[in-house]
């Protein structure tokens, strides 16, 4: 289906947008992001970064890529020289002629775009790991895909093909050598394709490739011996005939300039898309122990400020205030810009979720606060017993209401990590997740073991 220019256009100032937005906010967060600083974090992040700038990079310069893959001395090389006209790379019949990827700028004619042709190793000339990697590592970057096969095609080639597209990105199956294969034809080289995709978990060669997706050519032909005749004398004389190239040419065209900024905007998106998701993921485990450490401090805080103070009203207050400096320091910690707005809505939301729990601990919090008020107020009077009793009653209202805290904390760190989201299961599920894989008399214990009183 063709798209008119302005679709191409809406795409790519689509992008251009989101890029820059995340950018900016990756910018401004960073002070945030950063507290406290976590070095190893900051050098996990940095080619991340890059990335994501490289993204908008990407898109304005307007570059699109594009890449040979392909066995060995299938004319990858040879492909790009002959869309180039000139031979730029080199060429040969023995393997590891090219050894990393190359790439080299072509200006189609006409075209309002810049294309970087990148020529990679033969798949099977780089070994297992490094040659995956690279693999992965150019189809990723790229925007078009020419996968290179002259004659018979192999499983491993049938292999690759479902392997690169899967990547999403353009692909067109370049035949070359017809010159050597006069009599193949592109319905012969879909049939292949079906006898080798037979059994294979590929539902139908559809989803692997269709008819018109594939071109032939003949990118450096072998010279012919042709027949002169000078004078009556017959004479045989090699030539060189010249590349049949421009269906390829054309194709490419044609691909570049109904969906070229399309096709940049969608890249450029996802290759941000992928640094963003890099991003979220590395802050979370660098800082999953600093917010266990977060929530435990604020839960050992909140038990002692508890059971220390003695006039019932402001364990309340101040309570509250706690479990929203944690859950705003542990936003902060996330490098999530939460306003003190929605810190309070989380912390409601909690509050209601979990319920029975934190209605139990508020009701402690009111009833054995009035108690140990008048207590506090009784023992300037009474026995050294009293004492006690307050002295104990203290420890176990203030470690309830630290249990509350860091099972607060614990729904909060959920909630900021997926996202600022509940996902699918919402906050009742989380809570209910959290409070059967914690132990309560583990954690009051422990509460009160960190209590000076
Ligand atoms: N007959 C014929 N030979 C070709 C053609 N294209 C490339 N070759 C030859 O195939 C060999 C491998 O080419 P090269 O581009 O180096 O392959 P690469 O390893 O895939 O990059 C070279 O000797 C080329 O001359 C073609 O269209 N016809
Ligand atoms: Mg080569």
């Amino acid at each position: 289906m063709s798209q008119t220019p302005s679709l191409q256009e809406t795409h790519y100032n689509q992008a251009r947008a989101s890029l820059q937005q995340a950018l900016s906010w990756y910018s401004s967060v960073r002070r945030h992001w950063n507290y406290p600083p976590n070095p190893s974090l900051q050098a996990a992040v940095k080619t991340d970064l890059q990335n994501l700038k490289g993204a908008l990079d990407k898109l304005e310069g307007t570059v699109i890529r594009i890449a040979t893959f392909g066995l060995v001395s299938r004319g990858k090389s040879a492909v790009i020289n002959a869309l180039l006209g000139e031979k730029l790379l080199q060429t040969g019949p023995l393997n590891g002629v090219t050894q990393w990827p190359r790439s080299v700028r072509w200006t189609p004619p006409g075209g309002k775009v810049q294309v970087e042709l990148i020529d990679t190793p033969g798949l099977d000339e780089i070994d297992g790991e490094a040659r995956a990697n690279m693999a992965r590592e150019v189809a990723r970057q790229v925007d078009l895909i020419l996968f290179v096969v002259a004659g018979d095609i192999t499983r491993t080639e049938y292999g690759a093909l479902c392997e690169l597209r899967k990547t999403q990105k353009p692909l067109i199956l370049v035949f070359n050598k017809i010159d050597l294969y006069p009599e193949t034809d592109r319905s012969e080289i879909f049939r292949q394709l079906q006898i080798l995709g037979t059994g294979s978990r590929a539902k139908t060669l559809d989803d692997v490739l269709t008819l018109d997706e594939i071109v032939m050519v003949a990118a450096e032909p072998q010279p012919v011996p042709v027949r002169v005749e000078k004078g009556g004398v017959i004479t045989l004389e090699w030539e060189t005939p010249p590349p049949q190239i421009d269906e390829l040419k054309d194709k490419l065209l044609m691909i570049l300039n109904r969906e070229g900024r399309s096709l940049l905007a969608i890249n450029s998106l996802m290759q941000a898309q992928s640094a963003e998701l890099n991003i979220a993921r590395k802050t979370l485990s660098h800082r999953q122990e600093e917010a266990e450490n977060l929530i435990w401090n604020y839960a050992k805080y909140k038990s002692i400020a508890v059971a220390a103070n003695p006039i019932a009203i402001l364990d309340l207050i101040g309570g509250t205030v706690t479990d929203l400096a944690m859950i705003r320091n542990l936003a902060r910690l996330y490098g999530l810009p939460i306003t003190s707005y929605e810190a309070g809505k989380l912390w409601r939301t909690l509050l209601i979720s979990t319920g029975g729990l934190l209605a139990g601990e508020i009701a402690s919090t009111v009833i054995i606060g009035l108690g140990k008020s008048a207590l506090a107020f009784g023992s300037m009077f009474e026995s050294p017993g009293a004492l006690t009793l307050y002295g104990s009653t203290a420890l176990l209202q203030g470690s309830i209401a630290g249990y509350g805290t860091y099972i607060i904390g614990k729904a909060a760190q959920v909630y900021l990590e997926q996202g600022c989201s509940w996902g699918s299961i919402g906050p009742s599920t989380v809570i209910k997740q959290i409070l059967s894989g914690v132990q309560p008399n583990t954690i009051l214990y422990r509460l009160q073991q960190q209590m000076p009183l």
